[in-house]
């Protein structure tokens, strides 16, 4: 159960995040990629990029990022009621994409930590803790829908 309280901070932060989301989002890729080179795997289309300094400078990389981001807020802000937002996402992760739960999980503590790192002054404690349960609800509520698809995860 995810309070008032703990949504508004979710949402809070989120607004920052949102004053910029093509530089948000591409870090979020940029540091999943590193932290856990196996999520590469399904980004054919980025195998060419092979250092810091390329993933940085490729416009593609930025441009999902951003619409990776876009689509997390847009889930954030129904605050639990995304059944509409989050079908459709679970569905081509399920059965196009095929990504399994544990990377879900793995960039869930990627954007945590990188805000962390951004925001040491609106981030405390508290915030992210609320951001983790936010965050958590999405990957269990992924992982339903991933059964329903057939898809393990
Ligand atoms: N993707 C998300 C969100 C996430 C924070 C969790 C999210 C939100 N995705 O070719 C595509 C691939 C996508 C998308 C198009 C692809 C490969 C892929 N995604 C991989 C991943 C991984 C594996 C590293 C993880 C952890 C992950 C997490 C949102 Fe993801 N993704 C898309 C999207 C949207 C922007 C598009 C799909 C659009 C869609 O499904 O429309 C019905
Ligand atoms: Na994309």
């Amino acid at each position: 159960e995810i309070s008032d309280q703990e949504w508004q901070r979710v949402l809070d932060i989120w607004g920052q995040v949102e004053t910029d989301l093509p530089t948000h989002g591409q870090e979020v890729i940029i540091r999943m990629f590193q932290s856990h080179p196996e999520t590469t795997v399904h980004f054919p289309k980025f195998k060419h990029l092979k250092t810091l300094d390329e993933m940085k400078s490729s416009e593609e990389l930025k441009k999902h990022g951003t619409t990776v981001l876009k689509a997390l807020g847009r889930i954030l802000k129904q605050k639990g009621q995304h059944e509409a937002e989050l079908k459709p996402l679970a569905q081509s992760h399920a059965t196009k994409h095929k990504i399994p739960i544990r990377h879900l999980e793995f960039i869930s503590e990627v954007i945590v930590a990188f805000f962390a790192d951004k925001y040491s002054a609106d981030f405390g404690a508290d915030s992210q803790a609320a951001m983790r349960k936010a965050l958590d609800m999405f990957r269990n509520d992924m992982a339903s829908k991933y059964k329903e698809f057939g898809f393990q995860g």
